[in-house]
């Protein structure tokens, strides 16, 4: 049966004006997406998938369990707790693995920068000396290529270490955790080892006993977060540069009429930032020119946008959930494709343009696409041969339609560093007046915004659930596809403090920066995770990451990703609220996760599908964190008199190098 083309008529879960602009012109009416398929189906999820009690890991089932029901229990015996973990533990396995391959091709090109392989370079000296250190690097009479070198391949052996010792970057883990970690035996030995024990422990007939597979999903949790997530964050900054504030726009409107229009869309920045440099280069430039445009307009999607975005100013055209929209443009000549959360529908949706669909990594092809390899060793080169792919498409476009209006300012770029400079002033950059601040409560406490869009819920989710956490006094922080959706919606501008509760209106106010803040892609919630840990380390707060008033959503998650993500900010102590989970089809398990995690970690996870209640969970868990700390009464205002100002307000956005007006 075809798919029917609902185009925009019933777009009643999508609030997106963008997308109903594009989705309602004649040029995209061959154009099936996502929402179509939705609506076509015509049937709800299998209720065993998603309530995680569906087995398929032996040729005697698949099995499909009902918990309390003895005749629907595995062919093996298998209980509803055993499978739902297992499930469970295998999609955090996957997510890490995203995750751990990304972050090696990061270390590969780092190690490759360091001996001058390619054409970047070692930027922030500053923060590979922190790793040298964190490594035990000796950096005496050594230059920065030699240091990195030396860091890079030690960063390396942590993905394949047999040895049973923790891997090195979960040192940096506030010390209360750590040794919770060695107690409970969850400290990750390899990265790479992690995921396949998982794996070996999933396998039909191996760990069959909900609560010591969970341990292992912790640990592996654990090396993505700590491990190969966090090192691919430094590891970029060091290269590409520790983002600082810098002002952008997002949206379909940020594509270009008399432009070469060129879609980044996937995560790895190694391929994005060389396309950068080449867009730049003049042959390239003369050749779009002799085409008839007036240069190359790079633009984001996704997370790769995301890198770029907060590094360089690049506008981010969309998050995961305009992909589709974004090629119905009609205007796009390429879309230029690396890893993850790439739909294969974009193949099928480009064959009604003139555009191209270019895959470049060998580990992610498409029937479709043209796919050109991104050789590392010649990065300019690859960059050079994709960018005169799609100017020889500029001349083809045909009838096309750029919802010129779309584009909101955003400011991005709020690396730990940076929120660590901005909000400790001038002379200081310390967390110190982040914590007074929750203190005396004119900030109520911390709350992250991360993770995907999914075509199953309306699209204004995270807007929903971040307008009620400002409005609250909570300072969120966003990254990946939730942080473009919060930018569409005006929430990454200074000016939404004016939503805000008084408190966090009057600090953002005084430093002047956005409510909500931009930490990056998804790959990057590692920051959080540190600056989780110099909160606690700046006092005050307690004494371990589970002791702050903090909360953290994926608020419509889609990848497996971020069950890992969430999987390993509960294990460092966080509160995580997602809108649905794989668990509820199992009782003790589903008990457990949402129970029981609390007394081994002191981070717990909490299942809400209403966007609001979401929100005021989050809120009610901050509050009961303050209770505890004993700092619940002091929620009075405090006003800013001016030495306070001037204390705070030294370290503002033009301080941190904010820059360039809004294009
Ligand atoms: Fe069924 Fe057990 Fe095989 Fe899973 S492992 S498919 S529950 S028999
Ligand atoms: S891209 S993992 S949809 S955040 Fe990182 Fe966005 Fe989620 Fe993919």
């Amino acid at each position: 049966m075809a798919i029917s083309r609902t185009g925009c008529e019933g777009c009643n879960d999508i609030t997106c004006t963008s997308t109903k602009e594009v989705l309602s012109q004649d040029s995209a009416k061959n154009v099936i997406t996502a929402y179509d398929r939705v609506k076509s189906r015509g049937m709800s999820a299998c209720l065993f998938g998603s309530s995680g009690t569906c087995c398929r890991n032996c040729n005697m089932g698949p099995c499909q369990i009902i918990d309390g029901v003895d005749e629907m229990i595995g062919i093996c015996g298998a209980t509803a707790d055993t499978v739902a973990a297992r499930n469970y533990a295998r999609t955090i396995a996957a997510g890490s693995a995203a995750h751990t391959d990304h972050a090696r091709e990061m270390v590969k090109g780092f190690i490759a920068t360091a001996k001058g392989e390619t054409p970047h370079e070692i930027k922030d000296v500053d923060k590979l000396m922190e790793l040298a250190e964190v490594f035990e690097v000796d950096t005496k009479g050594k230059d920065k290529n030699e240091i990195a070198l030396e860091v890079g391949e030690l960063a390396l052996a942590d993905f394949g270490k047999q040895d049973d010792k923790p891997v090195t970057m979960l040192k940096r883990a506030p010390k209360k955790r750590q040794e919770l970690w060695e107690r409970l035996g969850v400290e990750p030995r390899g990265i790479d080892r992690e995921v396949v024990e998982v794996l070996h422990r999933t396998h039909m007939g191996v760990d069959q006993e909900y609560k010591n597979i969970m341990l292992q999903g912790s640990r592996c949790a654990i090396g993505d977060g700590w491990g190969s997530s966090m090192l691919s964050t430094e590891l970029t900054d060091i290269m590409f540069g520790t983002p600082v504030p810098i002002r952008a726009i997002v949206d379909l409107g940020v594509l270009r009429t008399d432009q070469v229009n060129v879609t980044v869309h996937g995560h790895e920045p190694l391929l994005a930032e060389s396309l950068c440099l080449a867009a730049q280069d003049e042959e390239i430039l003369a050749l779009a020119k002799k085409a008839g445009a007036t240069g190359i307009n790079l633009a984001g999607v996704c997370c790769t946008g995301n890198e770029i975005l907060m590094r360089r100013g690049i506008p981010v055209a969309a998050g995961f959930i305009q992909q589709e929209m974004a090629l119905a443009t009609g205007a796009i000549e390429a879309m230029v494709v690396d890893v993850q959360c790439i739909m294969q529908s974009v193949a099928e949706v480009a064959k009604s343009f003139h555009t191209d669909i270019i895959t470049t990594n060998y580990r992610a092809k498409m029937t479709g696409a043209v796919h050109i390899q991104f050789e590392e060793e010649d990065a300019l080169g690859s960059a050079k041969e994709i960018l005169k792919k799609a100017i020889s498409n500029y001349k083809k476009r045909g009838d096309f339609y750029i919802p010129q209006e779309s584009k909101s300012d955003v400011v991005v770029g709020f690396s730990h560093e940076t929120i660590n400079y901005m909000l400790g002033g001038r002379f200081r950059g310390s967390y110190r007046p982040l914590n007074d601040n929750i203190i005396n409560g004119r900030i109520r406490g911390v709350a992250a915004i991360v993770g995907c869009d999914n075509f199953k819920m309306s699209d204004n989710h995270h807007e929903i659930v971040a307008r009620e956490l400002i409005k609250n006094d909570i300072l969120v922080l966003a990254t990946g596809c939730a942080a473009t959706a919060l930018g569409r919606v005006g929430l990454l501008r200074p000016e939404a403090a004016k939503e805000a509760g008084p408190g966090l209106a009057e600090v953002c106010e005084t430093v002047g920066m956005p409510p909500v803040l931009h930490c990056g892609s998804c790959v990057d919630n590692s920051r959080l995770l540190i600056a989780a840990t110099a909160m606690v380390k700046e006092g005050g707060l307690g004494d371990d990451i589970s002791d702050l008033p903090l909360a953290g959503t994926a608020t419509s998650w889609m990848s497996e990703k971020a069950v890992a993500i969430g999987q390993y900010f509960v294990s460092s102590g966080v509160f995580v609220i997602f809108q649905n989970l794989p668990v509820t089809g199992a009782k003790k398990f589903n008990k457990f996760m949402t129970e029981g995690m609390e007394e081994i970690y002191g981070g717990v996870w909490a299942i809400e599908e209403d966007p609001l209640k979401l929100a005021q969970k989050m809120i009610a868990h901050i509050d009961k964190k303050r209770a505890a700390l004993g700092i619940d009464k002091k929620r009075e205002r405090v006003l800013f008199d001016m030495a306070m100002r001037r204390d705070l307000g030294g370290g503002g956005l033009q301080d941190v190098g904010c820059t360039g007006p809004v294009k």
